[in-house]
């Protein structure tokens, strides 16, 4: 007995010996602050974008605009808050000044704020508003600050920058704690200035004096993060692009000094010396502010799943804003949608079919039980697995235990001691045989792969190259619902048709005979021909669910291989046929009226004309006045229609004119006026109605 108790306690005093040699691995380059940590678990949180610019339809404000538009009578940041919250938001930042100088809260140092506007008569103060609300609802308040200031007289030279860090106190003293300040890079110059109305370079390496101000913040907000586009190093990077998404490969690095060309702010640095993070800012409209005339872009779910997959889904957070209304509240579809699109969050990441499943490692530091790869299933976010220093390559496989389908891959790095990963892949034993499923560059905080759904018992993550031996706290297996939307069916002028939607798995039936698509019907490869009249039908169909889509539908008339353009050398100009609602061709050189004239290559009867504006985000040349006429012989010229696209600038949908049908060859649109009362005109798509 006692031999018995003397083995098991060298045994023991054995074992503790040996992991206790088993240290941590040692850090991989730079490594994130405390700071840095807790922004990056906040994953998203949202913009508020409210200002003077709400009630002029403008992006930037020029700094002259009156203080009396500003009166949002049903004002609330309880509801802004509220849907942040039940958006999944953690938090929010609010444009406490915007380039147009105008103050959301009583500045002391400028009377050009909320204190000389109606809104409850002077006495209003935004920031303390939604500081109040996000602390009701459990958000982080982040403040936006623009450095550029249209409005101050003092912009351009060294008084501006004690206003701007005054400024800068008051909101970093009287509003609680701030997670975040923004300092936009945005300066085009020109101004108000106090009524000086002229233009103001600065030298952005210089003028601001960062240093110092950073200083200040980190006095006032020790636990503030600092986004910083075009100044000095900040702790957080603007990823190059406002449209949604930062580089499937992303390095949590950038040099601390030196300029960051746009690859940098994408990719990131492998190697650099300094941990900047990338934040992907977008909006829930193509604007930041709120327009009218994009009630009908507001983004879908599945188009906020694809920002979530590319910024959250590649080691970025996302800062999603909600434009507000004039009135003083978020639009109902925003609200929608943003709330839809957390369902669809939830609903994707629900079940991990991963956690605390079988696991084996093909390497574990040490052979000690602290690094196991056990530890990237427990759910664990302090715990991982790890490998020896010198093992840069090796792989982690789960035995699912039965025949489990799923199409997400998430993965994880414990980044505290660096980013390490620079490549993987993800394979599934389907029927005894391993197949690749994804394969991919960095991981970071957080990576997810998204595939078709794949049915298997077991799955292998292989890390195939690493800076520093990987270490890896989370790995998880999902089976995220996929989005059946109708397809978008388009149509070049060659007549080659393209059939697509927004998520990734779905396969696509379709008829090109009016019949009803379904699993039965002609299934879609690539893009194939159906020139001339012809409506095609297309369904989205996930073979996992067995579950399809409404149906998309593509009604197109006679063919364009023949159509020309007469007077136009322009070889751009057959943007206007290209089937392709986003290119967009301009004539500039000409005073309305201007004439685009279709030579459609032989006689038809036409009953009607369609037109579609500019759909991008700085649209021009609009046109709201029109005259169409059609000829059979590009001399004799017969009006057929004239009148105005009403609502376009609000609503700029595709506008379809009918009338009685006439034999033509030639089809004639006049502009007659724009939106913008220049003399731009332009044409994302004009098609004709044949009877
Ligand atoms: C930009 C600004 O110029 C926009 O107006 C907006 O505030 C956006 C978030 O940053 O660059």
């Amino acid at each position: 007995m006692m031999k018995q108790i003397f083995c098991a306690i060298a045994f023991f005093v054995l074992t503790m010996s040996i992991e206790a040699q088993v240290k941590a691995p040692a850090l991989c380059g730079p490594v994130p602050s405390e700071n840095q940590i807790k922004w990056q678990e906040m994953e998203r949180y949202a913009f508020i974008h409210f200002s003077l610019n709400t009630y002029t339809d403008q992006s930037w404000g020029f700094g002259n605009e009156n203080v009396k538009l500003f009166n949002p009578e049903k004002a609330d940041c309880r509801q802004w808050a509220r849907i942040c919250k039940e958006a999944g938001m953690k938090g929010v930042i609010i444009t406490a000044k915007h380039h147009c100088g105008f103050c959301l809260w009583p500045s002391k140092y400028t009377e050009y704020s909320v204190k000389n506007a109606p809104w409850k008569n002077g006495k209003g103060d935004m920031v303390r508003e939604m500081a109040d609300a996000c602390k009701e609802y459990g958000l982080k308040l982040g403040i936006y600050l623009s450095p550029w200031d249209r409005n101050s007289k003092d912009y351009g030279k060294p008084e501006y920058i004690t206003y701007f860090r005054n400024q800068l106190t008051e909101l970093l003293t009287n509003y609680g704690e701030i997670f975040e300040v923004w300092f936009d890079g945005a300066n085009g110059g020109n101004g108000y200035y106090g009524g000086a109305n002229d233009t103001r370079t600065i030298d952005r390496t210089t003028y601001y004096d960062w240093k110092n101000t950073y200083a200040l913040i980190h006095k006032l907000q020790p636990k503030c993060v600092i986004w910083n586009d075009g100044g000095d190093r900040g702790d957080l990077r603007w990823v190059g692009t406002e449209e949604g998404s930062v580089g499937e490969t992303n390095w949590s690095l950038l040099n601390a000094t030196g300029e960051v060309p746009w690859n940098m702010l994408h990719y990131g640095v492998e190697n650099g010396n300094a941990w900047v993070a990338a934040e992907v800012n977008t909006s829930i409209r193509p604007e930041w502010f709120y327009h009218p005339s994009e009630d009908s872009k507001v983004k879908t779910v599945p188009q906020l799943m694809d920002l979530y997959y590319n910024s959250i889904g590649r080691n970025g957070s996302m800062l999603l804003s909600f434009p507000i209304m004039p009135n003083g509240l978020i639009h109902a579809t925003d609200e929608k949608n943003a709330l839809a699109f957390a369902k669809a969050v939830n609903e994707s990441f629900a079940i991990n079919q991963a956690l605390n499943k079988k696991v084996s490692a093909s390497n574990v530091r040490g052979k000690s039980g602290k690094f196991t790869a056990a530890m990237a299933v427990d759910g664990n976010k302090n715990t991982y697995w790890a490998t020896d220093d010198n093992t840069k390559a090796a792989s982690l496989t789960i035995d699912l235990g039965k025949a489990t389908l799923f199409n997400r891959f998430l993965v994880q790095e414990y980044i505290r001691l660096g980013q390490r990963v620079k490549a993987f892949s993800v394979e599934a034993l389907v029927n005894g045989s391993w197949k690749v499923v994804a394969k991919a560059t960095t991981i970071g905080y957080k990576r997810i792969l998204r595939f078709p759904a794949v049915k298997a018992t077991q799955v292998r993550f292989t890390i195939t190259n690493s800076k520093c031996s990987p270490v890896i706290s989370n790995v998880g297996i999902y089976n995220a619902p996929v989005f059946l939307n109708a397809p978008a069916i388009t149509r070049n002028q060659s007549g080659d048709v393209k059939i697509s939607t927004d998520d990734i798995g779905p396969i696509f039936y379709y008829t090109t005979d009016g019949s009803e698509p379904s699993p039965q019907s002609n299934l879609y490869r690539v893009p194939f021909s159906a020139d001339g009249k012809v409506e095609i039908k297309a369904i989205a169909y996930d073979p996992a669910s067995g579950k399809s889509s409404p149906v998309g539908k593509g009604k197109f008339d006679i063919s364009k291989k023949e159509w020309t353009f007469v007077g136009i050398s322009d070889v751009d100009a057959c943007k206007i046929i290209d089937g392709y609602p986003a290119s967009v061709w301009y004539q500039r050189d000409k005073k309305m009226p201007v004439d685009l004239v279709l030579d459609l290559g032989r006689v038809y009867n036409i009953g009607g004309l369609k037109y579609l504006p500019d759909q991008n985000k700085w649209s021009s040349g609009v046109i709201n006045h029109y005259r169409f006429y059609v000829s059979t012989d590009n001399t004799e010229w017969k009006l057929v229609s004239e009148g105005e696209f009403s609502n376009i600038k609000n609503n700029p949908l595709l506008q379809i004119k009918r009338f009685a049908s006439e034999k033509a060859r030639f089809v004639k649109m006049t502009a007659l006026k724009n939106t913008a009362g220049d003399d731009v005109a332009g044409y994302a798509e004009v098609d004709v109605i044949t009877e």
